[in-house]
């Protein structure tokens, strides 16, 4: 395969996605060109459930946080029933963004041009100088579809969102209710802009192949079990095996304390909300992500009956992953910015009554995820510098990036359906 001759953006698309070899990184021109950017946009972010906030972002009715999705701007508020909505961020007026900052806290929606003014159920309320017979309940706040999984919010810009989503809900609620993150805190939220296209972003997250050399810090916390099966019998490896085996059977038994899903599911890429959960006893001390897996928060997330609670791992396709343990959850969202720019925002959440400098300390509990979310920003930046040189030729992955492979399968069969429709 030839790719120097040929001018990128010019290619149509239909070509490129059909011409994919399987088990092979994507053309260039998926990573670079304003073209993908454009269909990634309308085919993938305005088409499928997005993972875009916590429920702790916003406790208190009038809360809200808004979520940037290409040319989308989307509120999403907490009601005065305890409810989440989310609307479109345009005022039913004559269209100026109501909200310009990421977050805060609101009685009334007011738009910023004219002062229409919408309750935080999206109904309005107040206009000025419109004729008598002006219909208020016609234009009230343009909804956007909005669910909560046990305290994590997605959205969907569809008009007709996945159909499976309810089923993935169900999947899902019974790992991650027993964390309560519905009543967490927000103990620290960092954003990150990255030099990559969003799809490098998450291919990155979905293989640790990188992690040996990359993550020496979030390595003292998992099993150095990488690469090797139960079968390898060297030496070396035996006595690891050995202490994995006794950490399994030790997270059983904390997982039947409470009734805890035992098993992981992974339906990456064979459903339109592909999904993978997966719950691992962790090394060391077995308790976090703190230096030799010791615990970082002191009071336990919701229910969880044991420090020893391994890490619950979720990955959603398209934007999102999560680490739910027993001392706190660390939960990951990405957004396309540009073709060649992402942002990643990391939240850390604690139990709400967990006290920073008494029950935790910021940098105790954020230092290992802040140092491997910045080996990732170099990794996906040398990786969008390799794709877009005009020497990139897609490489095969290998036996242990399988959820790779998934990932780039899954959002193939994405743009299919949208190009077919
Ligand atoms: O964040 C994840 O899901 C995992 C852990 C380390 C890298 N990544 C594959
Ligand atoms: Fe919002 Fe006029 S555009 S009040
Ligand atoms: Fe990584």
């Amino acid at each position: 395969m030839k790719n120097v001759d040929i001018p990128s953006p010019a290619r149509d698309v239909a070509v490129l996605i059909n011409r994919r070899a399987v088990g092979h990184s994507l053309e260039a021109d998926f990573y670079t060109s304003q073209k993908f950017f454009d269909l990634d946009l309308t085919a993938i972010f305005a088409e499928h459930w997005l993972f875009s906030a916590t429920e702790a972002e916003i406790p208190d009715p009038g809360d809200y946080v808004t979520v940037g999705v290409g040319p989308y701007s989307v509120i999403i508020v907490r009601d005065d029933d305890d409810g989440v909505r989310a609307f479109h961020n345009v005022c039913r007026h004559r269209g100026s963004r109501i909200l310009q900052d990421g977050c805060g806290s609101v009685g009334n929606l007011v738009c910023p041009y004219h002062q229409w003014t919408y309750r935080v159920d999206g109904t309005l309320v107040y206009v000025e100088s419109q004729p008598p017979q002006f219909d208020r309940s016609a234009s009230g706040l343009r909804s956007v579809h909005v669910r909560s999984i046990a305290g994590l919010i997605f959205i969907c810009l569809a008009e007709q969102p996945p159909p499976d989503f309810d089923e993935v809900a169900a999947i899902l609620e019974p790992y991650v209710a027993p964390f309560d993150l519905k009543h967490s805190k927000v103990a620290h939220q960092s954003d990150l802009i990255e030099d990559g296209n969003w799809k490098l972003v998450m291919e990155n997250n979905r293989e640790c192949q990188h992690c040996d050399v990359a993550h020496p810090e979030l390595l003292t916390a998992y099993f150095p079990l990488f690469g090797y099966s139960a079968n390898d019998i060297h030496p070396r490896i035996r006595p690891v095996f050995d202490r994995y085996r006794a950490a399994q059977e030790q997270l059983t038994q904390a997982c039947s304390l409470t009734d805890f899903p035992r098993d992981g599911r992974r339906e990456l890429d064979t459903r339109i909300t592909g999904f993978q959960v997966s719950h691992m006893p962790l090394d060391g001390s077995g308790s976090s992500f703190g230096p030799n897996g010791d615990p970082v928060c002191r009071r336990l997330m919701g229910v969880i009956p044991d420090a020893r609670f391994g890490d619950l791992s979720i990955h959603l396709q398209p934007n999102s992953w999560f680490h739910l343990l027993s001392d706190h959850a660390v939960v990951f969202r990405v957004l396309p910015l540009g073709p060649e720019r992402s942002i990643v925002r990391t939240t850390w959440l604690v139990h709400r009554d967990a006290e920073e400098g008494v029950d935790y300390d910021l940098d105790g509990l954020t230092s290992v995820w802040n140092a491997t979310n910045s080996q990732d920003r170099e990794l996906v930046a040398g990786a969008q510098q390799g794709v877009a040189d005009p020497g990139y030729l897609p490489g095969p992955y290998s036996m242990v990036e399988g959820d790779v492979e998934a990932f780039v399968s899954w959002y193939l069969q994405r743009l299919r359906a949208h190009v077919r429709s």
